[in-house]
């Protein structure tokens, strides 16, 4: 499966963004249709050191019981040591070509861009997706930039016309269609799974609104 096929519904998540149990909050989102998940555990009240590393051994577990890609994010030692599938980077977490030399060619690359400009860069330099955000206001990070709208899908998706993109930021089962409709392979999303009470339903929505803006894009 090429990670294109794998983009519609892209859970990122870290103990912290949960109410829940993590792995049975991961299981559930599986369940409801999420199709990859990046292990992001960052932030306050976030586990370091040894409890970091167990949990993300079990979350990847769980994602390979199911056939899903385990992805690591910013922390290419953290992700070797787990084997994960692969790494996310953002624009201050080191040169992408760096960080490919270090995990091969068979790993999976994302790379977080803002614009078309760091799009380009990102995959010249051998990205194998980009994460583009924030489409819309978000609580979740405290430091993203301004937010960018779907448009700015629409203008990477201009200059790359099946390149894998996937929005980030503030996505929702309300919005969730015009980051799709506007050129997105999918969604990538924390809160709208990881606080949501039921977290398969919360899943299946966000799928729903993924087909439904895909068919837009395919007519
Ligand atoms: N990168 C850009 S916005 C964001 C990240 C990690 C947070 C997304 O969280 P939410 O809850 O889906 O808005
Ligand atoms: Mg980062």
């Amino acid at each position: 499966m090429s990670i294109a096929e794998h983009l519609p519904v892209y859970l990122v998540m870290g103990s912290q963004n949960c109410y829940q149990d993590p792995i049975e909050v991961l299981r559930k989102a599986i369940q409801g249709g999420v199709t990859c998940f990046q292990y992001r555990e960052k932030g306050n009240g976030a586990k370091v050191g040894s409890e970091r590393e167990e949990l993300g051994f079990h979350l990847k577990k769980v994602c390979h019981n199911y056939g899903i890609p385990f992805i690591v994010n910013d922390d290419v030692n953290l992700a070797i040591q787990l084997e994960a599938d692969g790494v996310h980077i953002g624009q201050q977490d080191g040169l992408v070509q760096e960080v490919r030399s270090i995990i091969g060619s068979e790993k999976l690359l994302g790379v977080s861009a803002h614009n078309v400009k760091e799009a380009e860069k990102a995959i010249e330099e051998g990205a194998d997706y980009i994460g583009v955000g924030p489409m819309f206001h978000t609580s979740t990070k405290k430091d993203t930039e301004q937010v960018r709208g779907p448009i700015v899908i629409r203008e990477i998706r201009d200059v790359f016309p099946v390149f894998p993109i996937v929005g980030i930021g503030g996505i929702s089962k309300k919005n969730a269609y015009d980051v799709v409709s506007s050129g997105a392979n999918g969604v990538a999303v924390i809160s709208a799974i990881s606080q949501a009470e039921n977290a398969v339903k919360a899943s299946q929505e966000l799928k729903q609104e993924v087909e439904d803006g895909r068919l837009t894009v395919e007519k």
